[in-house]
């Protein structure tokens, strides 16, 4: 699974021979022109979502004590900060690159380590926490910051929060904008720690620890607030005007974990475009890795669009099976498959079409012809485009849902 980048390299190497050896009845110089003018797009936008892709970074600030390695090893899934029950001595960040081996993806979690604890209670020695911050921040330059507040104490954390919020302000000046995420930790023993967080008390708990937040500290009127789910108002609240703060309760205990998945999916929004792909990958969000799908099969389309406007009137479809097999591997790689030619071929197994197992990516082609409906003498734009369109949503419907549904069935608007 996963876009790991040699990978990635090779296949487009793969598709790239695939087309020379097709066997297209058309001169040296116009199966040239039509490489360069069909194939070449489509490469380089692979190429370029690939090669430009980094991990994401996830910068964790708040009082030591309060739960950050804790969230670091909730968000990974596994153990990779050490969590002390007793407040450690040692200050200055840790950041860890997290692989996920798995996945060819990396992520990198900086855990600022009592970065908050320098701030006496007392004495209003703000901007020089903030001078500290700033200086990691440029060093880091993280995607988003999750600030961990134990929700107990959140009565005496104003100074924290609101150095966050000036930390922000002076970067928007900028033109940064980095998603703070407020992290309210421990609302399992929030209360009563025996009894269960779903319970409509603790609930109304959790939900007074936010609306205290949004009025006392951050002083946002509460039409200006939406609620993450809809459903479930103690799942966590959003700006509506500024997408870029939320607040979002949490139990990170191992044995008693509560809503990591909406700071999951939240994050999985925020992250920048290059972010996104190593993380995806890892929380495997159908929702969002759906919109990468959407995109390469519009881009894939509109670049099979292009071979109908060519000034050489073109009568084989063979000219964009390379495209549209490099298209069905991507979109089966970002549901989770391999990166290989097996996935084209297991779709087009799925399709019904007669795929032996020792196919090349030859056969493939031969094959991949039959499902395309063919409009008449020579490809038009508007058929070429279509057709790859159709093909594109298919094999989005078996990879990500198990549907098999014919190209030919799918109606392209
Ligand atoms: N019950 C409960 N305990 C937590 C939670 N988050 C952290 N802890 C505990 O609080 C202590 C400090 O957590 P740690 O993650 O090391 O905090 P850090 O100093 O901010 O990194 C540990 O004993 C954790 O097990 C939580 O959400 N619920
Ligand atoms: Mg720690």
């Amino acid at each position: 699974m996963g876009f790991n980048k040699d990978k990635t390299r090779k296949l487009l190497e793969d598709i790239d021979d695939l087309f020379d050896q097709l066997p297209i009845k058309m001169s040296g110089k116009h199966k040239t022109y039509i490489k360069n003018a069909v194939l070449g797009p489509a490469l380089n936008e692979v190429r370029n979502m690939i090669e430009e892709s980094r991990p994401p970074v996830m910068m964790i600030v708040g009082r030591s004590g309060h739960g950050k390695s804790s969230l670091i090893n909730a968000l990974v899934g596994r153990e990779v900060a050490k969590v002390n029950p007793v407040v450690p001595e040692t200050q200055g960040s840790t950041c860890y690159e997290v692989p996920f081996e798995e996945f060819g993806a990396t992520w990198r979690m900086i855990d600022t380590r009592g970065f908050f604890d320098v701030i006496n209670p007392k004495a209003a020695n703000k901007e020089e926490a903030e001078k500290q911050l700033k200086k990691e921040i440029l060093e880091y330059r993280p995607d988003i910051f999750l600030h961990v507040i134990n929700i107990k104490e959140i009565r005496t954390m104003s100074k924290d929060l609101l150095v966050m919020k000036d930390i922000r302000e002076t970067l928007k000046k900028e033109d940064i904008k980095i998603p703070i995420v407020t992290i309210l930790s421990n609302v399992d023993i929030l209360g009563n720690p025996r009894v269960p967080i779903e319970d409509p008390e603790k609930q109304g708990q959790i939900i007074q620890g936010m609306n205290y937040l949004i009025r006392e500290v951050f002083q946002i009127e509460e039409p200006k607030v939406k609620f993450l789910d809809l459903h479930h108002p103690s799942k966590g609240y959003i700006l509506r005007e500024d997408h870029y703060l939320a607040i979002i309760p949490l139990s990170t205990y191992p044995d008693n974990l509560w809503n990591v998945e909406t700071l999951e999916e939240y994050i999985g929004e925020v992250l920048p475009e290059r972010a996104k792909l190593d993380y995806l990958q890892v929380k495997n969000q159908t929702a969002q890795m759906k919109k990468f799908t959407t995109s390469i099969i519009k881009r894939f389309s509109t670049v099979a669009g292009g071979v109908g406007s060519s000034p050489i009137p073109i009568a084989d479809f063979f000219v964009l099976t390379p495209l549209q097999i490099l298209m069905i591997i991507l979109i089966g790689t970002l549901a989770g498959k391999e990166m290989k030619i097996e996935t084209a071929h297991e779709y087009l197994g799925a399709m019904g079409l007669n795929i032996g197992a020792a196919l090349g990516f030859r056969s493939l082609a031969h094959q991949l012809t039959k499902m395309i409906p063919i409009g008449g003498m020579f490809i038009s734009g508007g058929i070429a485009s279509s057709a790859t369109f159709a093909l594109g949503k298919s094999a989005e419907m078996y990879f990500f849902h198990g549907k098999v549904v014919n190209p030919k069935n799918i109606k392209v608007k």
